[in-house]
Parts: C-alpha cells; sequence; structure tokens
C-alpha cells in the first residue's frame, strides 16, 4: 500500500478526536509459543492499520493539538548485536523517512508520553486491551494531578478508542479492496486445489496442507484463521480443527479456510463429497443451503442490512426444511418461531477486513447497521443434522455451509470469492475430472 494511506488515515483519525486530544495505539507483542520459541509475529490490526509497520513493541500517539504532530511513532532502536539474532529493525530515523511520521526510541516512551497527555482534553485508547500502556497513562495523569499546581494538566478523560478505529475501518477503500480482491482469489484457488486433491482413502489434515499449500506459494504465508476440514459428523463441529480423520466415501467434507495477505482475511466455506458424487438426500439439502446462500446474496446492496439478509435466507430455510419432511407444521409460524434455527445455528455473516471477524457495529443506537459500498462482509447459511436429531435418520450427520465474501458496491455487491465453483454440477465436474487426471 502506497505511503499516503496510512497518512491519510492517521489524518482522519486525528480530526474524528474531540479538540486537543490525543489517541494511543499499540503495536502487538511477540508471543511465546513454546520454551523460547515465539508464534508468527502477527501485528495488531489498528496499529497495522494506520501504519503498515510490521514491528512488534511499537506506540503510536495520534493527536490534533496544535503543538504536537499528528502522528508520532515510538520503535525498537537499531541494534546490531539483537539484530543479527531476531531481525532487522527499522529504527526511528528510517521509520521517520519511510513512514512519514515523527519517530523516536522506544526510550524515550515515557517523557513523550507524558509530553502528549499533559494538557490534552481526552487521552483515547484500547481500554480493554492493553494494559500495561493503560497503567502507565493512569500513572502519569496521577502524577500531572500532582503537578497542577505547577501548570501541568491531567486529561479529564479517558476514551474508548477502538469505537473510532472500528467506524473507520469498516469502510473499505481502494487499497484495502484491491488487497481484499486477491486474497479471495488466492483462497478460492486453494478450495479448488482441495476439491482435485479430494479422495477417499486420504485425511483432513492432507486437505489442509493443499489449502495451505496454495496460501503460501501465492504469497499469503498464514491462513486468516486455522482452517476447519471436517468431514461427516465433524462437520456438524463449527470450530472443529483436529482435521485429523480419515475421508470416507459417501461422506460429505466442509472446508472452512481463507489466508491473510497484508493483513487482510479471506473467509470461504465451501461443502462437497469426499468421493465427487452427491448422495440424492446430500444433494437435496446442499441445493436448499445454496438457494438460500443466493437469496440472501441477492440481498446486500446498499440500503439493506444484516436482519434483510438473514430474513432472505431464513424464508428459503424454513420453505425447504417444511418440504423435506425435516420440519413440521405451517410455514408462516415456522418462520415467525426461527424454527430453521435448530439446524441453522450461527448468523449469516460477519463484517470481513483485517480481522477476520472484524471490527464495526452490527446496531447503531439500536437499529441494524446500515450496509454501505465500501464495506465487506460474509454470506454463510449452514445446516448441521447431528445424529439423534428428531428426522428421519437419512438426514443425520449432514453439515453443510456455502460462504462467500461480498464487498457492498453502489450498484448492489461485488463477490470476491466466486472462483471456487458452488453448484452441485460444477462440483461434480471439478471432481470427475481431477479423477480422471490421476
Ligand atoms: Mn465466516
Amino acid at each position: 500500500m502506497e505511503n499516503s494511506v496510512f497518512v491519510q488515515r492517521r489524518a482522519q483519525l486525528a480530526a474524528a478526536l474531540q479538540p486537543d486530544s490525543v489517541a494511543l495505539i499499540s503495536a502487538a507483542s511477540e508471543q511465546t509459543r513454546s520454551r523460547d520459541t515465539e508464534y508468527p509475529f502477527r501485528q495488531h490490526s489498528d496499529f497495522w492499520y494506520y501504519t503498515g509497520f510490521n514491528e512488534p513493541d511499537a506506540l503510536l500517539i495520534i493527536s490534533n493539538r496544535a503543538d504536537l504532530p499528528v502522528a508520532q511513532l515510538l520503535c525498537r532502536d537499531k541494534d546490531p548485536a539483537q539484530e543479527v539474532w531476531q531481525g532487522r529493525r527499522l529504527g526511528p530515523a528510517a521509520a521517520s523517512e519511510t513512514l512519514q511520521l515523527q519517530a523516536a526510541a522506544l526510550t524515550e516512551q515515557s517523557s513523550l508520553l507524558l509530553q502528549a497527555i499533559n494538557g490534552s482534553s481526552r487521552v483515547y485508547l484500547d481500554i480493554t486491551e492493553n494494559s500495561a500502556l493503560l497503567h502507565q497513562v493512569t500513572a502519569q495523569i496521577q502524577l500531572l494531578k500532582q503537578r497542577e499546581k505547577r501548570g501541568d494538566k491531567a486529561p479529564a478523560q479517558l476514551v474508548d478508542v477502538t469505537q473510532l478505529t472500528a467506524a473507520q475501518r469498516l469502510i473499505k477503500d481502494q487499497s484495502e479492496i484491491a488487497v481484499m480482491r486477491r486474497a479471495g482469489e488466492i483462497s478460492a484457488q486453494a478450495h479448488i486445489r482441495a476439491m482435485q486433491y479430494c479422495r477417499p482413502g486420504r485425511f483432513e489434515y492432507q486437505l489442509e496442507a493443499e489449502i495451505l499449500h496454495h496460501f503460501a506459494l501465492n504469497g499469503a504465508r498464514y491462513p486468516a484463521y486455522n482452517s476447519i476440514v471436517g468431514s461427516g459428523e465433524n462437520g456438524c463441529i463449527l470450530h472443529y480443527t483436529d482435521n485429523s480423520s480419515e475421508l470416507k466415501a459417501g461422506d460429505l467434507v466442509l472446508i472452512d479456510a481463507g489466508c491473510e495477505l497484508a493483513g487482510y482475511a479471506a473467509d470461504i466455506s465451501r461443502t462437497f463429497p469426499v468421493a465427487g458424487k452427491f448422495s440424492p438426500e446430500q444433494a437435496e439439502l446442499y441445493q436448499l443451503v445454496l438457494d438460500a446462500q443466493y437469496a440472501a446474496c441477492n440481498a446486500v446492496q446498499p440500503g439493506s442490512n444484516f436482519a434483510k439478509v438473514t430474513a432472505a435466507a431464513e424464508q428459503v430455510l424454513t420453505e425447504g426444511l417444511l418440504g423435506l419432511g425435516i420440519l413440521q407444521g405451517e410455514l408462516q409460524q415456522l418462520i415467525s418461531d426461527k424454527a430453521c434455527k435448530q439446524y441453522f445455528i450461527h448468523g449469516i455473516g460477519h463484517w470481513l477486513g483485517l480481522d477476520v471477524h472484524d471490527v464495526g457495529a452490527y446496531k447503531v443506537k439500536g437499529e441494524e447497521q446500515t450496509f454501505m459500498p465500501g464495506m465487506v462482509l460474509t454470506i454463510e447459511p449452514g445446516l448441521y443434522i447431528p445424529a439423534g436429531s428428531p428426522t428421519e435418520p437419512r438426514w443425520w450427520d449432514l453439515a453443510i455451509r456455502i460462504e462467500d465474501n461480498l464487498l457492498v458496491t453502489a450498484e448492489g455487491h461485488e463477490n470476491l470469492t466466486t472462483a471456487v465453483p458452488k453448484e452441485i454440477e460444477a462440483i461434480e465436474q471439478l471432481m470427475a475430472a481431477a479423477d480422471a487426471g490421476n
């Protein structure tokens, strides 16, 4: 992303603060995996959004005060001995130029933070997450209060910054949309690869390996979340990530996987038969979820909202489940009772962006958040019928979810993940062609 994008985002946040205020945004820290090894470093999404700077233990100070720069960065100093072991550091001098802001070493954090807080009317920070910073800020506020006779001034309020950052991140700009299109494309191709590789006798983790391989080969080294590959009854466990079972002919396999590219998540689910051909029951239930997914996608446009999209999907699911005899009763009653929720056990979708379950309000003053161009969301209806459900046993252990990523546009929406097939015929053809090729 161009540096000007980050400069513009910081200016936008500064403008959203109350007059004479500062906002503090922390970078993530390294997390221990075991003993002296760490998890792959993942930058804090807000910090990444405003800096594009991928080092741990940094702090961004944004201000709209006339006597302070719009943006100051505190980061690790250069240290040749440490860098030989732990990797390169940008250091304040290069950071200042590269990131187009004022930068100083972390050793100056205490004094620069005090300067930024002293005289500010409000201090915005994440009051739930970084308790070390919160402690430091409250200690400094106490100090300033003691020194008020000397002319120092403690801020009157600590405010949660995440409401402002979430509102800004909810609407994606052109550079974000370009990255998310690419993340969707890479993830779609990875799902295709898993469908092509799938055979009875192979294992769930082998499908996962195909997917991760495709992500990494295309510049997305890590998934956006732990990949779910659930065959047969495993598909009924929503966050199944053991991925350890052998794939059996006659079962469906549900895959929920998406890559992270330059910080941005894709989030795709597909369900297909292990042996490449849907049974009649599988096909009927699958087509029902697909019809519901189309109905929900069609309802994604400016002015719509998650409640309308949910209603569109639930209408189709309820009619279909009634038609198949899985639900019994009177249609309107079943719809108003939300009877389909017995088998459609999660929400229709969520915001998508730097976080897979991205920030952004779902309700605004008690009302549904209205869809606007630039918002990106998932549409993912599903049906899960575990063994023992009050249905004919032929439906048991079927689990189906179909999930795409949609960008709201002025005209309606753009589906970012259409490259991976979801029509029954298209899936069967793809898998048959892969079979013939081996
Ligand atoms: Mn999702």
